[in-house]
Parts: structure tokens; C-alpha cells; sequence
């Protein structure tokens, strides 16, 4: 099967290196985003946000003529839409983007095309989807009405890309494709099959739609236990990460490990989609999340009790993204516990993130709070937080903490020997 356009709906995280990989297979692939910040630089050659390799493909795609970005929706034969799910203030999933993302492309839709959703969604949105397509379009056909007769393929398909290893597992991942018919998941496939070299499965698409928040609450579960077995040992004066160690070496058990808390747009909300949609089944996954979200209070606790007896303290903030080697801040803990840090003014907050340039606005009010790197961060220091396991901050003289009071919220020194 040929695609003479494919057309990527949101150049985001997931988005940019979708359209980069398949523009890197020498297909013509035009990208779509509000944003004209955004798509101005990437048809500079550039790319808006940090992943490892994807600037150089980019910039390749972009020279070769093969990526090409642009505002407005154009003509495609595949459309694949991959734009934000936020949470609202109640934890209800905003499908907004993606109805406006739908109603844009409905305009440019003509017969035989095929629509992709690849965003994190509560069951049923794929078949939302194609009812605002259908209320824009009155003169196609469309799966939910024509079934295999359909003149417009509609199917879901998860992004399942682990930040910062997103080009390779974009290739070698399997895919999960649920068709809202059977001949729209082949269609799809086709067009996984262009870059994807793991397998792709298909199902209908209520089921992919949970299978990707399954993903993810399965995870996030699994981190609140570790979150909460390091409640019961900091209490228990047990080190959790030995005992993690220890525990994981029974055969049948794995446990994730602790931190300062859940970040990242998806682990930390997809959870809610499902609670949201039933509520009344979901105690555990519910839990976890209370679990996670409680870990950065309990953070900033211990260093509210740390500061006691110092007099004007310095805490260096190691890190603020919201896991090690990237520059994403989006429901960052580390993020969370240094603005609850500045605004009760714990103390003089000396932060470092090599990943950005300067310290995120709400931070940046803060006549207490420096933007600093980590040797003098540290060599300032009463107290030393680390809030996130950047290998740049592995590499640390050991003799550089002696004398501080370390919280280490990672485990990430544990085995560093300052003597
Ligand atoms: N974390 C821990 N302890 C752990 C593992 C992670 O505290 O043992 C924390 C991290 O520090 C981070 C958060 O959890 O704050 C999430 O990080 P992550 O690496 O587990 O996951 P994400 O959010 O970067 O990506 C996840 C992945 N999902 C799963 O592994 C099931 C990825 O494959 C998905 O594509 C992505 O969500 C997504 O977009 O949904």
C-alpha cells in the first residue's frame, strides 16, 4: 500500500519524531501545529524540544524536502493526529485538541484517506473522533455507520515511546492497532509497517484505547509500591533501596524503584482516565495514584525538618525535570517540591538543571531562589537535595559532600563513599 502524503497532526514529543521517522523512510510527511513558533523552527531544520538524535534527522528530512511543516492541514492520504490529552482541574480528561484536531483535518478529508489517533484517550474516544469527523463531513462514509463499506479507515493506535529513547523504540516497539473496522486496522498497520519493525497486532479500538492507560497504570502502581515501602522503611530506619535489592532477587519478584514522586504527562494522569471512566472499580489504581502524588509532601517534609536548627540554610536542588536526562518539566515532582520550597521560603534554594537554560518563570520571582550549577550548588550547601538521577550528576567528588546533610531522594549516591 503507497502513501503519496502522510500528515502528522501535533508536533510534539511524539509527533515530531513520528513525522522525523517516517520522513527518514523517504516518505513525504507534512507536519501540523498551532503553534507557528514551532513549526517555523522546524522548517529551519530545528528541533523545539530535547531527544536524543532527532535533531540531525530532522534536519536531513527537512533538506531532502521530505518534512515539511506547516499551520494549516492540508491534503494527505494518512492523517495521524498526536496532540495533548490533558487532565482538568477534576481529573476528567480534556478531549478538546482532538476534537479541534479532527475538525480541522474533516475539512481536507476526501475518500480512501485514513485517520489515526495516537494520543492517550479514555475508551470510546476514537469513536468520538469519528462522529465529529462525520458531523463535519456528511458526504463520506464512515466506519460507524458503514462499517467495511466505509470510505474514510478511523483506527487507534497508541504511542508507547519512552522519552529520551523515543527514535528507537519508536521503530523496535510492538504496536497495539485497534481498527473501527477490520479493514481500518489493516490500513493502519500499512502504515505502521512503514517504520515499525516490532510486531503490530490489531484489535478494535475500545480495547487499544485501554490497553494503553493499562500500560500505564500497571506502572504506576508498581512505582507506588515502591513509594510506599519507602514510607514504611524511612520510619523503620531500613535503606529501601537495599531492600529493593534484596527483595528483587526472588525469581517472581520485581519491584520498581522509589523517588521523589510521578511525573511525565502520561504515568501521572492516564491513571485518572480510567478512574474517570469507572469510578466505582477502581480502588487500587486510584490509590497508587494518591501514593505517588503524596511522595513530594513527604519530600518537602524532610527537608522542612532538616532546615531545623540551621540557621539561614542553603539547599541545593539537584535536578528538575521529571526523570534523569531530559529537559521535560511537565508534572515534574522535583518541579513541585522546590515551587512548594521557594513559596514557603524554606530557605536560600540554590537550583541546578543542566537539561534548561534558566529557572522556569514561577521560580524565577523568587528573590531566594539561584540559578546555579552543581559545584557551587553544592559547595554553598547546608543541606544537598537530589531530586533527580542525571548522570551528570553521577559524576560528583564524593569529598564535595562531606558535611552536608544529604536527602537523596533517588538512592542515586548510595554508593558513593565520601571517606
Ligand atoms: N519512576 C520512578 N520509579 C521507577 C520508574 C519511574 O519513580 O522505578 C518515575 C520517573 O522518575 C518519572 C515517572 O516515574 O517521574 C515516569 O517515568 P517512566 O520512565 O516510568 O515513564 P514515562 O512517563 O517517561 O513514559 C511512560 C512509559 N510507559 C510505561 O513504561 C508503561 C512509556 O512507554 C509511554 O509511552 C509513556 O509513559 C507515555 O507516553 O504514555
Amino acid at each position: 500500500m503507497h502513501f503519496h502524503r502522510i500528515s502528522i497532526i501535533g508536533l510534539g514529543y511524539i509527533g515530531l519524531p513520528t513525522a522525523a521517522v517516517l520522513s527518514d523512510r523517504k516518505q513525504r510527511v507534512i507536519g501540523v501545529d498551532l503553534n507557528p513558533k514551532t513549526v517555523a523552527t522546524i522548517n529551519q531544520g530545528k528541533i523545539p524540544i530535547l531527544e536524543p538524535d532527532l535533531d540531525q534527522i530532522v534536519r536531513r528530512a527537512v533538506q531532502e524536502g521530505f518534512l515539511r511543516a506547516t499551520t494549516v492541514p492540508e491534503p494527505a492520504d494518512a492523517f495521524l493526529i498526536a496532540v495533548p490529552t490533558p487532565l482538568t482541574e477534576h481529573h476528567k480528561p480534556d478531549l478538546s485538541y482532538i476534537e479541534s484536531a479532527a475538525r480541522s483535518i474533516a475539512q481536507v478529508l476526501k475518500k480512501g484517506d485514513l485517520v489515526i489517533l495516537e494520543s492517550t484517550s479514555p475508551v470510546g474516544t476514537t469513536e468520538r473522533m469519528a462522529g465529529w469527523l462525520a458531523e463535519e463531513r456528511p458526504d463520506l462514509r464512515f466506519p460507524q455507520s458503514a462499517g467495511e463499506k466505509t470510505e474514510i479507515n478511523i483506527a487507534y493506535c497508541p504511542e508507547r515511546v519512552l522519552p529520551g529513547h523515543v527514535l528507537r523504540e519508536l521503530v523496535e516497539n510492538d504496536r497495539i492497532i485497534g481498527g473501527l473496522s477490520e479493514r481500518c486496522a489493516e490500513r493502519a498497520v500499512a502504515l505502521y509497517r512503514l517504520f515499525v519493525r516490532g510486531q503490530c497486532i490489531t484489535t478494535d479500538a475500545r480495547t487499544a484505547e485501554l490497553c494503553k492507560l493499562t500500560e500505564n497504570a500497571f506502572r504506576d502502581l508498581n512505582i507506588a509500591f515502591a513509594n510506599e515501602l519507602s514510607f514504611i522503611c524511612d520510619e523503620q530506619r531500613i535503606d529501601v533501596w537495599e531492600l529493593i535489592q534484596l527483595a528483587n532477587h526472588h525469581p517472581r519478584v520485581n519491584i520498581l524503584q522509589p523517588g521523589p514522586g510521578v511525573g511525565g504527562h502520561c504515568i501521572a494522569v492516564d491513571p485518572w482516565f480510567i478512574v474517570d471512566s469507572a469510578p466505582e472499580q477502581t480502588r487500587l489504581i486510584r490509590t497508587a495514584r494518591e501514593v505517588n502524588d503524596r511522595k513530594p509532601h513527604w519530600v518537602i517534609e524532610k527537608v522542612k525538618r532538616a532546615v531545623q536548627g540551621i540557621p539561614s540554610p542553603r539547599i541545593a536542588c539537584l535536578g528538575l525535570s521529571f526523570k534523569a536526562d531530559i529537559d521535560d518539566l511537565r508534572e515534574s515532582p522535583a518541579l513541585e517540591i522546590v515551587s512548594a520550597l521557594a513559596r514557603e521560603g524554606v530557605g536560600k534554594l540554590l537550583v541546578v538543571e543542566p537539561h534548561i537554560a534558566a529557572l522556569p518563570p514561577n521560580l524565577s520571582a523568587f528573590s531566594h531562589v539561584v540559578w546555579t550549577d552543581k559545584e557551587t550548588a553544592i559547595d554553598q550547601a547546608d543541606i544537598v537535595l537530589l531530586l533527580v538521577n542525571h548522570s551528570a550528576f553521577r559524576k560528583i567528588d564524593p569529598k564535595a559532600l562531606l558535611e552536608k546533610i544529604i536527602i537523596d531522594t533517588r538512592g542515586f549516591w548510595r554508593d558513593l563513599d565520601p571517606s
